[in-house]
């Protein structure tokens, strides 16, 4: 489905050859009607020799209501251009025409009207001649011109047929899964209620759709869709789309609005953006400058900040950040126009190439600079690179949101990221920037052999610590670690992380310490020094260095075996159960010759670990 445009000065006959084509006056309002002249949007729909239903909005061609056009003109895809034959260009034809180029309006036509008016075809052919200099260098430069008349209806059949040939060539919108329509109107329908309409892009809505209408927030539930007037149960991107919505109060909701729906879009008050300044413009634009800004429905105030340029002389270009007063709705690649709050008048305009930039950008920056040309310019794979750059971590979908591609091509161009390695998908969906995983892998590195020389005796670095040491996600950081265990560069035990080659080791005089701590183990095997005069003797770190290395277990808080002692202790103990069923305190403690102490921490800690079970005074083997 399509939708076109009129566009031209007022009184030219606009709304006279819409209501011509489509048997209806699109002039709804009293006030129109009355003064005879469009002031808002007028909405009608045609249908093509091949069947296609076109969607038409009439816009007003006074200068008065130019930002009324605006709010309705971002979405079509081809414009009429209307022209009367007796005035010939105008000043808002130029300033439309000029509008349709900065929107670049993706295709046209354009109608020399009230032929029926003169009789002087040199008039006409002047006309016409005054008109194709006018388009020069603009998206009509190649656009069929037509004679017509709507009175007569001269020349109509031929509009139709022409607008027919011109429709024919341009795709239907594409569905990404992810509508959003810019409400330009919002009224109530007696016995259904709240009923928004705008020009639906980027996806399909159905009838029980849950809906959000932003930036406000406010949540409902689709009752009814209507496109030219007829019910659906379906809209289709590309289309005049009537949203009858319940939940929400026509008073709650304004033109400029998008219904969108839950959580697929999110408001931002900052936009990159390339910038064209009109060339008849009678000054330069200044930076820091205020500005109104009209995007899709919306119209809203900002400040304009020239990254490149210290200021904009007419007809120059340039990349701009824009501080929004209010929030709206924006995606890359959108259409934008800027003008000037009082007198009005039009600025220039241009596309949106960051709908979410995260900083204030610097001006003059070069990098900043050059990565707004890539994502403007670049290709697919460029604007996922883009988008990963951006985000930092993230997973496929978040890249694949912010790049705002169509889903097929956005997963090849990031499959053509990752086989060029300039993106990294980590284990658990995680993508990042061949640079940043580089700089993790130094980090996590640097952090653990740091760990590791100043504590030679422990085993490894906990992982927490080195989690909150590297301020990363839990996901992002889980995705780095367990990469790192695959490709070999760590390892881990327990909850510690430590380099692949290291060890334990004591040096010269730490090994005096321990070879006489573990002597006097050896001594009294049953009976070892208590776990604080161990640590008395050694120190701290070199008594856990030996529970690292397990040369000594741990049974108690105060008791500790070496670990040959230990096995042959449990192995003992186990064989007895095994032929005599039962064990008990007493008995434990005369086959090894030690104290209650020694054997009471024993036994306990083999009921915790599951080797035996307590029965009164008895000890049994857990089967
Ligand atoms: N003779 C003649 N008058 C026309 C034609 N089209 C429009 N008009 C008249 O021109 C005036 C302005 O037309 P309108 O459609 O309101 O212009 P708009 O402001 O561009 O929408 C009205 O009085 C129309 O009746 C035409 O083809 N022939
Ligand atoms: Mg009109």
């Amino acid at each position: 489905m399509h939708i076109i445009g009129t566009a031209g000065h007022v009184d030219h006959g606009k709304s006279t050859l819409i209501a011509a084509l489509t048997g209806t006056h699109p002039d709804r309002l009293k006030e129109e009607q009355e003064r005879e002249m469009t002031i808002d949007l007028g909405f009608g729909w045609l249908t093509l020799p091949d069947g296609e239903e076109v969607g038409i909005i009439d816009v007003p061609g006074h200068r008065d209501f130019i930002e009324n056009m605006l709010a309705g003109i971002g979405g079509i895809d081809a414009a009429l251009l209307v022209i009367a034959a007796d005035e010939g260009i105008m000043p808002q034809t130029r300033e439309h025409l000029a509008i349709l180029d900065l929107l670049q309006i993706p295709a046209g036509l354009i109608a020399i009207t009230k032929i029926d008016l003169t009789n002087d075809k040199d008039w006409i052919d002047l006309v016409e001649s005054d008109v194709r200099t006018a388009v020069k260098n603009t998206i009509l430069e190649d656009a069929p011109i037509l004679r017509v008349s709507a009175r007569t209806r001269n020349g109509l059949d031929q509009l139709v047929a022409t607008l027919n040939d011109i429709l024919k060539q341009k795709p239907a919108r594409p569905d990404l899964g992810r509508p959003r329509l810019p409400i330009d109107r919002v009224f109530t329908m007696s016995g259904f209620g709240t009923v928004v309409t705008g020009t639906l892009l980027d996806g399909h809505l159905s009838v029980g759709d849950e809906i959000q209408v932003l930036p406000s927030g406010l949540s409902g539930r689709i009752r009814g869709l209507q496109t030219h007037k007829k019910r659906q149960e379906q809209a289709t991107p590309g289309s005049r789309t009537a949203v009858n919505i319940s939940g929400i109060s026509t008073e709650q909701i304004h033109r400029g609005e998008v219904l969108v729906h839950p959580d697929q879009y999110t408001p931002t008050r900052r936009l990159d953006a390339h910038f064209h300044s009109l060339k008849d413009l009678p000054f330069p634009i200044k930076h820091a400058g205020e500005v109104k800004v009209f995007l899709g429905a919306t119209e809203t105030i900002g400040a304009i900040r020239l990254l490149d340029k210290e200021e904009l002389a007419p007809g120059e270009e340039g990349w701009i950040q824009l501080e929004l007063r209010d929030p709206v709705i924006a995606v890359r690649d959108d259409k934008y126009i800027l003008r000037w709050p009082s007198p009005g008048e039009t600025l220039g305009g241009g596309i949106i190439v960051d709908a979410q930039p995260k900083n204030r950008h610097k001006r003059f920056d070069e990098g900043v600079l050059r990565s707004l040309s890539s994502l403007a310019k670049g290709s697919p794979a460029d604007v996922i690179f883009e988008a990963a750059v951006a985000l930092q971590t993230a997973s496929t979908d978040e890249i694949i949101k912010r790049a705002r591609l169509e889903e097929q091509s956005a997963q090849a161009a990031l499959k053509e990221n990752l086989a060029n390695g300039r993106l990294i998908a980590l284990e658990g969906d995680v993508i990042i920037t061949y640079p940043l995983w580089v700089d993790l892998q130094n980090k996590v590195q640097t952090l653990v052999q740091d760990y590791h020389r100043q504590f030679p005796l422990r085993g490894g670095m906990p992982r927490e610590e080195l989690k909150s040491k590297l301020k990363l996600s839990s996901k992002t950081f889980s995705a780095v670690i367990l990469q790192l265990l695959k490709n070999k560069l760590l390892k881990e035990f327990d909850s510690f992380l430590a380099r692949p080659g290291h060890e334990i080791k004591f040096d010269a005089g730490q090994q005096v310490q321990v070879d006489g701590l573990m002597r006097k183990f050896m001594q009294s095997p049953h009976s070892p020094p208590n776990i604080k005069e161990s640590k008395g003797e050694v120190g701290e770190e070199i008594f856990n260095a030996l529970i690292e290395l397990n040369q000594l277990v741990v049974v108690s808080p105060e008791v500790a075996f070496r670990k040959q002692d230990y096995d042959s202790m449990v192995k003992t103990i186990k064989e007895t159960l095994r032929a005599k069923g039962q064990i008990s305190l007493a008995e434990v403690r005369d086959l090894f010759d030690t104290s209650r102490k020694y054997s009471q921490a024993l036994l306990e800690h083999l009921d915790a670990i599951g080797v035996t079970l307590r029965a009164g005074d008895f000890r049994k083997l857990r089967s």
